[in-house]
């Protein structure tokens, strides 16, 4: 981790006893939170006197270069298995590998922290790009997450990202998801499928994983057991997946409870398949996120 000093708000932790994982606990006067430097993972999010905004698995592992399971995992350069090949990680590498931190301070919104990435020698064997991203987080009484990323090669590159967001709830039966009523959507687990818009809140009875391209980048999960809801606003991200793998996937996932199912989903937002993304060498883009109680 880099020895740029830390504002009181912000201390380091590990995430293993191993000490290979290194972490930073936020706590401000707006809320507590929880980053994995690797991935500049934003592990847990909680607004002081409101319930987490974040979900984050009781069986997460720590092991390095394994996604976490939870928070925001951040899906770059690609979405999904690699497009030609098989062998190379599922949601690309940046999740995968540790960032450093480039700025931190407290202001009087909240806490406000920039991890950056650059390519490397190993980067460049999955994908053969130049590149600088940052994620830029602000944690107030509500979480504003940016992502930033700049060609600095010589010619084009094209890529695709999802802010992987978990979402906790109280039971996913009775959970829906508005803003995606007008848009079409691609059905991973029906052959990648295209489906007509639905014009209905989407709600939950089994194994749900669908990419959402043309989206408004507007949404809000309602949880109907507690009355309560989260607000998506990320107007730059024309793709949102929605995902929860139910119980037979989860019974295969290492890093899930068996009932962990009940209590999550995914709503990501991003730019993947037809919104991907192409930059110019030298341009830049930003795409931010902010998740809000209701
Ligand atoms: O969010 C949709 C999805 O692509 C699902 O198909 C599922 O694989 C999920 O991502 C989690 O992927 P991960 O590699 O983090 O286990």
């Amino acid at each position: 981790m880099s020895d740029l000093s830390l504002p009181a708000s912000i201390r380091k932790e590990w995430l293993d006893a191993d000490r290979k994982l290194p972490a930073l606990r936020v706590h401000n006067p707006h809320c507590s939170a929880l980053f994995s430097l690797q991935g500049a993972q934003l592990l847990s999010f909680q607004p002081h006197g409101k319930a987490p905004l974040l979900w984050l698995s009781d069986q997460a592992l720590y092991i390095p270069g394994k996604a976490i399971r939870g928070g925001i995992p951040l899906c770059f350069p690609w979405f999904g298995p690699h497009p030609e090949d098989a062998r190379k990680p599922a949601h690309g590498f940046a999740r995968q590998k540790e960032w450093q931190l480039l700025e931190a301070s407290d202001t009087p919104e909240g806490s406000w922290l920039v991890f950056g990435l650059s390519d490397d020698a190993a980067s460049r064997q999955l994908w053969p790009h130049a590149f600088a991203a940052t994620l830029a987080f602000l944690l107030a009484d509500t979480l504003t997450v940016t992502l930033g990323v700049r060609n600095t090669d010589s010619r084009d590159f094209h890529f695709g990202f999802a802010l992987h967001s978990y979402f906790p709830t109280t039971d996913i039966r009775q959970t829906l998801v508005d803003g995606l009523e007008d848009c079409a959507f691609i059905d991973q687990l029906k052959g990648d499928a295209l489906f007509p818009a639905e014009s209905a809140a989407i709600r939950f009875s089994s194994e749900t994983d669908r990419i959402y391209e043309g989206a408004s980048g507007r949404y809000r999960i309602r949880d109907e057991a507690e009355q309560q809801g989260i607000v998506l606003n990320a107007p730059g991200c024309h793709s949102a997946i929605v995902w929860n793998p139910w119980a037979e996937k989860t019974a295969r996932l290492a890093d899930m409870s068996a009932q962990g199912w009940q209590q999550m989903l995914c709503v990501e937002c991003g730019n993947t398949g037809r919104d991907g993304i192409t930059l110019r060498p030298g341009e830049k883009r930003e795409f931010s996120l902010q998740i809000s109680d209701d």
